[in-house]
């Protein structure tokens, strides 16, 4: 064959393969759980979990085991996911203040993938209160509020509230976010898309149809180990954290109520578990199955009286490990679990990496690619959780660090303190440990952020799909018609 022909061909093939690139470019469906912490049953928290749709994606997928949110409460923690920016980079460090507020042109992750020829539509809950900027998505279905009985028998004990209500799945707006996307992976799409649902489930309140409950019997229920004197070892800073919410579960137990409030806090992953259950049957039956890459997180634990408290913001275990399942078809890390400590910011970089496109500079995190596909892949970096200004916890394979910013500290060996009951930070034996994680701490602690008029501009509308054409959105029936 003569040199030309040869140069012809090659030209030839790449042309092919560049075609073929093209159409064979990963969609993504991003899946974020509201509140979701490792009760979500392939990372075994609880005993007796019922999330078999989670669990069945964690079986296809690659299972991250030791993945931890970049802060332990919903803006802030979704804000770095979806910035790629730490909270002590950006400034935000509670629910006050939408990252729109505070950043102009920030390139978040919906509209990296818009730059790029995706296709960028969702439903439900991404940011926190549902502040979306509208140019960053092609449209979004604005979630709205539960159309529950106002005469159902509430139960309220500070700040855990629940019913078990007798109505369908349809009366929780989280349904109709689902069949939204389902929609979306039914229509004949021309580019690549970036699809995301929010489940707002299973955050509070906890009113789930009763079905839900059944599944999980009150004298099932297993009540987290809480150690009496587990703060004697705790510094000022740790017992500020449960100040507030820790008070909700002295309450429980005083009124005898914590096992009805664990079995509705479970009663609300199932109904989660079973909207994404039908979300990830529709994507297996579409034609896009092949060829989507799914992604799923929570963007922070919770506590349900384990170190004393109810709910979430502290930097224990509890708080910080949150699901996290990548799979990515047709490729060899399927099915593996990973036992690297990992944080959420490496979501932005690793899906940015699987669909072919640059890492942007500004991300904090990296790519988790080639973990995956070589789980042997040693990683020094250990995971990083922010609450708070200069509150920092680490962790590795074995170890929990945490620094406060007063420069208090707790060590914890997850090797034989699973439940972090023995502070070992004073102990002089470890100070090697406490010096490797030192080296990590984040040197970027901006302030807090405060800013006046900061929700101006915000789209606060409800149940409508919103787009940059038509910013007063489309009510989800006239969408459905046309
Ligand atoms: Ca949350
Ligand atoms: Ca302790």
């Amino acid at each position: 064959m003569n040199k030309l022909l040869l140069i012809f061909l090659g030209v030839l093939t790449g042309l092919g393969s560049l075609a073929q690139g093209h159409q064979q470019k990963y969609n993504v469906l991003m899946i974020s759980v509201d509140d979701m912490n490792d009760w979500a049953g392939f990372l075994k928290g609880y005993p007796y979990p019922k999330t078999p749709a989670i669990d069945k994606l964690a079986g296809e997928g690659v299972r991250f085991n030791n993945a931890h949110c970049a802060a332990p409460l919903c803006n802030p923690s979704r804000s770095a996911v979806l910035t790629g920016m730490r909270p002590g980079t950006t400034g935000l460090y509670n629910n006050t203040y939408n990252f729109n507020d505070v950043l102009s042109d920030v390139l978040t992750l919906p509209r990296y993938f818009k730059n790029n020829g995706y296709y960028v539509a969702g439903a439900g809950k991404l940011f926190h209160a549902d502040y979306i900027s509208i140019n960053d998505w092609d449209e979004y279905l604005l979630r709205n509020r539960d159309n529950i009985d106002s005469n159902i028998q509430k139960n309220r004990v500070g700040k855990a509230v629940w019913a078990a209500i007798d109505q369908g799945d349809e009366a929780l707006d989280d349904t109709k976010m689902v069949d939204y996307v389902i929609h979306q992976l039914k229509q004949e799409h021309n580019k690549p898309f970036f699809l995301h649902c929010g489940t707002y489930k299973p955050h509070l309140p906890w009113y789930i149809p009763k079905k839900y409950f059944d599944m999980h019997p009150l004298d099932s229920i297993v009540l987290p180990d809480v150690n009496e004197n587990d703060f004697d070892d705790i510094p000022q800073m740790g017992k500020e954290m449960i100040k507030h919410s820790g008070k909700t579960w002295a309450r429980l137990k005083e009124s005898g109520k914590w096992k009805e409030a664990v079995q509705a806090y479970l009663a609300a992953q199932s109904y989660a578990d079973a909207q994404i259950g039908r979300l990830l049957k529709a994507l297996e039956n579409s034609n896009y199955a092949g060829n989507t890459i799914v992604l799923l997180w929570g963007d922070h634990g919770w506590h349900l009286g384990e170190k004393h408290h109810w709910t979430k913001n502290t930097l224990w275990e509890e708080a910080t490990r949150a699901p996290l399942v990548i799979k990515v078809p047709g490729n060899n890390s399927n099915g593996r679990v990973i036992d690297e400590a990992v944080d959420f910011m490496n979501i932005y970089p690793t899906l940015a990496d699987f669909c072919g496109l640059e890492i942007p500079e500004h991300c904090e995190g990296f790519s988790m690619k080639e973990l995956m596909e070589n789980p042997d892949m040693p990683i020094k970096q250990p995971a990083i959780t922010t609450c708070g200004q200069n509150n920092h916890a680490m962790r590795d394979e074995k170890w929990r660090y945490i620094h406060y910013n007063d420069g208090a500290e707790e060590l914890y060996d997850h090797e034989k303190d699973p439940i972090e009951w023995t502070n070992l930070a004073n102990d002089s034996r470890y100070s090697n440990v406490k010096s490797f994680f030192k080296q990590y701490l984040p040197t970027r602690n901006k302030e807090q952020v405060e800013i006046e008029n900061y929700h101006d501009g915000y789209i606060r509308k409800r149940g409508v799909v919103v787009s940059a054409d038509n910013p007063e959105g489309i009510p989800l029936d006239e969408y459905y018609k046309n």
